[in-house]
């Protein structure tokens, strides 16, 4: 019988040693190019340093109007970092989650975080092959398979996978379609040029064709699932409910919205420029009460949406809350949020995505994500045993792999 004062340790090393499915990323294989000008796969020093999250971060100590966003941009990838580590490293504390990610991340391959600069760790990324690298930093993160963002619309990445593309095994494919949503007319228009025979009016023809247009990409990225990210004020579509869905429910994949990102507040941030706002669960639970037959995947982007999806999912088995995306990526709102997931909805949730842009970040990511989800599980089971639940290391095991991979892969069998 496990007493409270076994918990912390038995907690910690359970959930450290389950590996994870990592459910969303950005991250690539070398396949996809890797380095400067426009391979996909970003990793290493430089990459880890000017993560979007740190250049809004920059900008907050180096204000526009003292380095003016242009100059910022004309700068070299290495001379961006540079700037950024001076500024919140060596002359402000990196006491935020993405300053901390850098210095967890730097820990934990090895490399003095406490470094002023940081020309010397660039010579030992130098020293790396990119596809050792991804191995070894799935290792330290424990991550056993990393779900790509393969976003059609955008050139570059359909332009590689045209050329073709060879599947890697550590990675799998997400169809991504923004503008199918967002902005039809011209997306329709693209989809014209790229041979379907679509028109902005929903003909049976264009309904067809697009339907072709999304199966033949989800076969070419071999997609397990269909994803968009949606601003606040989303509620539905046409194209939403004629064409993805019964897609989606055709090819049994489901359906993720990643709902509350408005996009583009400022601009000149470019990848940095977006912000979230509160957004409607109605639009959520009005989905799955309506496409019993489809499965969503569902995050959103307001602390204040949280609560409310969690209780929708307690009315609709098709739906799977996932992941404390983006602004809610911080350890004080990964803990209020699992531990009112749990209790809501026990294990019956994806706790946790990382949403890494930089394969580097794998390793601070899980790290930082499974302390928190540890802290509440430990709460929990110790609620647990003092009810007088007789708790055993193989239920904490078996729920460590439902949270960190099974409740991802059941949910996508269906
Ligand atoms: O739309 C998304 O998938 C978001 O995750 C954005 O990519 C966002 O910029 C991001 O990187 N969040 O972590
Ligand atoms: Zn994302």
């Amino acid at each position: 019988m496990l007493s409270a004062a076994d918990l912390p340790a038995l907690v910690t090393r359970i959930l450290a040693a389950q590996p994870v499915v990592d459910m969303h990323t950005h991250l690539y294989p070398p396949s996809f190019g890797s380095g400067a000008p426009d391979g996909l796969m970003l990793w290493g020093l430089d990459e880890l340093v000017t993560y979007h999250y740190l250049i809004a971060e920059v900008f907050r100590a180096v204000p526009a109007t003292k380095l003016p966003y242009a100059q910022f941009w004309a700068m070299t990838k290495t001379e961006q970092a540079d700037h950024i580590w001076k500024q919140l490293f060596v002359e402000r504390t990196p006491l935020s989650e993405a300053c901390r990610g850098v210095v967890t991340t730097l820990s934990k391959l090895g490399l003095d975080p406490g470094v002023k600069s940081l020309t010397s760790h660039r010579q030992w990324f130098r020293e790396q092959d990119p596809n050792d690298y991804i191995d070894r930093v799935m290792g330290l993160a424990n991550v056993e398979s990393i779900t790509m963002t393969n976003a059609v619309f955008d050139d570059n990445e359909r332009a590689r996978w045209l050329a073709g593309i060879a599947p890697d095994p550590r990675f799998t494919g997400v169809l991504r379609f923004d503008p199918l949503l967002l902005d039809w007319p011209r997306a329709g228009k693209k989809l014209a040029e790229w041979g379907y025979a679509v028109e902005d009016a929903l003909t049976e023809t264009t309904v067809r064709e697009t339907k072709r247009f999304l199966n033949e990409w989800c076969d070419r990225v071999r997609a397990i699932y269909c994803a968009v990210s949606l601003p606040p004020e989303f509620r539905s579509s046409e194209i939403l409910e004629k064409i993805v869905l019964p897609v989606c429910e055709q090819r049994n994949i489901p359906f993720a919205m990643m709902i509350g990102s408005r996009r583009a507040v400022n601009p000149d941030l470019r990848d940095a420029a977006d912000t979230g706002g509160l957004a409607d669960v109605t639009a959520v639970t009005s989905l799955c009460q309506r496409f019993p037959n489809n499965r969503f995947f569902v995050t959103m982007l307001a602390r204040e949406n949280q609560h409310e999806l969690a209780v929708a999912a307690r009315k609709f088995g098709n739906l799977m809350p996932f992941g404390c995306w983006w602004f809610l990526n911080n350890p004080s709102l990964i803990d209020e949020i699992t531990r009112m997931r749990i209790e809501l909805l026990g294990t019956s949730v994806i706790p946790q995505h990382s949403d890494a842009r930089v394969l580097d970040q794998l390793i601070y990511k899980w790290d930082h994500s499974r302390i928190v989800i540890g802290r509440v599980l430990t709460e929990k089971y110790t609620d647990l045993l003092a009810a007088g639940w007789p708790l055993t290391e193989a239920e904490i095991e078996r729920d460590a792999r439902m949270f960190l991979k099974d409740n991802f892969l059941t949910f996508l069998r269906g």
